[in-house]
């Protein structure tokens, strides 16, 4: 007897983008999920080139300050000489801006947040262009655990999933991330010990996660390994979706002359923030 798969690939969690179900399956069970063939090569080099053309203009000074921060960075200093971030990326970057409105995009993430979504343009940084390479100008080459939840735990605007469009593959060679399938579903506490010493506040809530059932063990504060932690890595063009709640690190690359450059942003399904309520930063990962 024949037995159709349809449009699964052959590496686990990574899913064709016609293929719902798959999709929606895994996200659920692991927290995250790889789509491939949601754009094509050419948008790709499109949003490469304007990124990185937008990453020059920071650097030059060309950019308003909302452009460029140090809000993310282990040495503010570098960021004279070298950004490893734009933020608001959409804004000046045509191509990103399509991608990340994309029906194909939102029809996936409706299936996964529910139909009330909105896209995260007004919380944090809106979409970021982010470029992790390890040379010694770069001040931001790789994050120790957390979730994504734990940066503004007292907010209403969880949950919410995160994209990451790859513009460049990931490997031991240039970096890549860290997951622990499952994490998502555990109410996570929110970080009162971190490493960076930075005060949570009152307003924060307990716990974050899909379930309200605690932790097994406790999630470390930099880079230890973690049981049943696995890599994902990625193809040049592949959109990696994790759920806010997901325990995730990146680990540096250990070729120095490599670059890992990727977008970044999230849809969310909660309370929207009013305008002027301000965006919750907690910086509590290990740099
Ligand atoms: O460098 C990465 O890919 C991970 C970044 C990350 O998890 C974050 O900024 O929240
Ligand atoms: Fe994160």
């Amino acid at each position: 007897m024949e037995v159709a798969i349809v449009g699964v690939l052959d590496e686990s969690g990574v899913f064709d983008a016609s293929d719902l179900n798959g999709i929606r399956w895994y996200y659920q069970m692991h927290g995250y999920a790889v789509v491939r063939g949601l754009f094509s090569d050419g948008h790709f080099a499109r949003m490469e080139s304007e990124c990185v053309a937008a990453q020059t203009r920071v650097v030059a000074g060309d950019l308003p300050e909302r452009y460029g921060s140090t809000k993310y960075i282990d040495d503010p200093a570098k960021a004279e000489k070298f950004a490893n971030y734009v933020e608001h990326v959409t804004e000046v970057a045509p191509s990103v801006h399509e991608a990340v409105t994309d029906e194909k995009l939102l029809g996936i993430l409706k299936q996964l947040l529910g139909d009330d979504l909105w896209f995260g343009d007004i919380v944090q940084s809106g979409v970021v262009y982010q470029d992790a390479r390890p040379g010694r100008e770069s001040g931001y080459t790789r994050i120790g655990w957390h979730s994504d939840w734990q940066a503004s735990p007292s907010m209403d605007i969880w949950p919410a999933t995160s994209f990451t469009l790859h513009i460049d593959e990931t490997s031991p060679c240039n970096g890549f991330l860290r997951v622990v399938p499952g994490s998502h579903l555990w109410a996570t506490p929110a970080p009162y010990r971190n490493v960076n010493n930075i005060a949570v506040p009152d307003t924060a809530r307990p716990a974050g996660g899909r379930t309200l059932t605690p932790p097994p063990f406790p999630m470390p504060l930099a880079f230890e390994k973690v049981r049943g932690e696995v890599a994902v890595y990625a193809e040049r063009g592949d959109v990696l979706l994790h759920d806010c709640y997901l325990w995730h690190s990146a680990t540096r690359a250990t070729d120095d002359h490599a670059t890992r450059r990727h977008l970044r942003g999230s849809y969310f399904a909660g309370a929207k923030p009013t305008p002027e309520h301000e965006s919750e930063f907690i910086k509590n990962a290990a740099r």
